[in-house]
């Protein structure tokens, strides 16, 4: 079919052709990518085994035996560490922190050491009863998901927060972050000292 006549069928009249630039001619294909790129920045895509690592974020004890079933989060079988203690990535890639148990993840800049904590600073729980969260801003690069608003978990009696979930943080520039647990007694104990955190160390 002539170009014309598919417009006179359409209704289009040539008027309109003047505000339809795309008919007038041959335009250049355009990728997803060109347009993902005009939106987002340059794309690029990283591989290899650096491009991401995979945290622990607390872990169900499986010995002694453990039972969870139907369904539970026995706060006292949770391991409160983060395996590994320091993951790897270069920039540009990311960490999935695989969270298990009441946790709360905090990420401090690069050179942050649990030392320069403020252990003062704190909020309560919001919703589920539970120990305070740390609440210093100082160099926190990345504050997650408050743990205590999360839903329920189905069929938990009485009735507990969702406290299994992934939060994948990106890390665009170079440096060792360092990664805590913010319920106060998991990330300090005054016995113990610090006890639940962890590095991750960004490669150029
Ligand atoms: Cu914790």
């Amino acid at each position: 079919m002539e170009r014309r006549d598919f417009f006179k069928k359409a209704g289009i009249t040539s008027a309109a052709l003047v505000s339809l630039p795309a008919f007038a001619g041959p335009a250049p294909a355009k990728t997803g990518q060109d347009e993902h790129e005009q939106e987002h920045g340059p794309h690029e895509d990283l591989n290899g085994p650096l491009a991401s690592a995979t945290v622990a974020f607390g872990q169900w004890n499986a010995d002694p035996v453990i039972d969870r079933f139907p369904n539970n989060s026995p706060r006292t079988q949770n391991n409160h560490h983060l395996i590994p203690g320091e993951a790897v990535i270069k920039a540009g890639g990311s960490v999935n922190f695989i969270i298990s148990g009441f946790h709360h993840v905090l990420v401090y800049g690069d050179g942050t050491k649990p030392t320069d904590i403020d252990i003062t600073k704190l909020r309560p729980t919001t919703v589920q009863p539970g120990p305070p969260l740390i609440d210093d801003a100082t160099n926190r690069v990345y504050r997650g998901l408050d743990p205590s608003v999360l839903p329920a978990l189905p069929g938990s009696t009485p009735p507990q927060p969702l406290q299994d979930r992934v939060e994948v943080v990106r890390f665009p520039n170079p440096g060792r972050y360092l990664v805590i647990c913010g319920v106060l007694p998991h990330f300090f104990d005054v016995a113990a000292g610090f006890i639940m955190f962890g590095y991750v160390k960004v490669l150029k």
